[in-house]
């Protein structure tokens, strides 16, 4: 079994998301998504709209997602791969090279993130009522 791992903050879920998530999947037999807590958001900086419980129970919903677990830090990844056993470690690549010390531990891939749609741009949109169109997500090419 190919266990594969991610994080994220997962703010008011979007077809990025998604798309990151399914291909983050497809890569493997089984996803756990390590889901930035409320306390971590702080640290990142990161407003979300939604608060923690919330977010877990949306994240846990997706057919694509195994398994969610608690990010409460920037260190404790080398410990998930550790205990979960995993195989492939995936980020956006937003993120590009900045996991790149979790090679010696396993797999690490960059997926393209998909373009023009953000938890910030939404946010924005639904709580300014912006009167313009929402923002579309078109998956990213085949095969990214
Ligand atoms: N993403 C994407 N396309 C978008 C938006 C997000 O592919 N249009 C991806 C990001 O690259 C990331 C994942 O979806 O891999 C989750 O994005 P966020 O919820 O914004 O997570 P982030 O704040 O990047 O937290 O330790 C890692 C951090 O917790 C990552």
């Amino acid at each position: 079994m190919t266990r594969v791992l991610t994080y994220g903050t997962f703010d008011v879920l979007h077809a990025g998301h998604i798309h990151l998530l399914q291909r983050a999947r497809a890569l493997g037999d089984h996803l756990t998504v390590g889901l930035s807590t409320d306390a971590f958001n702080q640290q990142k900086h990161k407003e979300a709209l939604l608060p923690f419980e919330q977010r877990h129970t949306v994240l846990s919903a997706i057919r694509h997602v195994d398994a969610v677990i608690a990010e409460h830090h920037w260190e404790q990844k080398i410990r998930d791969i550790r205990d979960h056993a995993i195989d492939i470690f995936v980020m956006g690549d937003d993120w590009q090279g900045e996991f790149d010390c979790l090679r010696p531990h396993c797999d690490v891939v960059y997926l393209p993130r998909t373009p023009a749609i953000s938890s910030t741009s939404l946010r924005t949109h639904l709580t300014q009522g912006a009167d313009d169109v929402p923002p579309t997500a078109h998956p990213p090419a085949p095969g990214a």
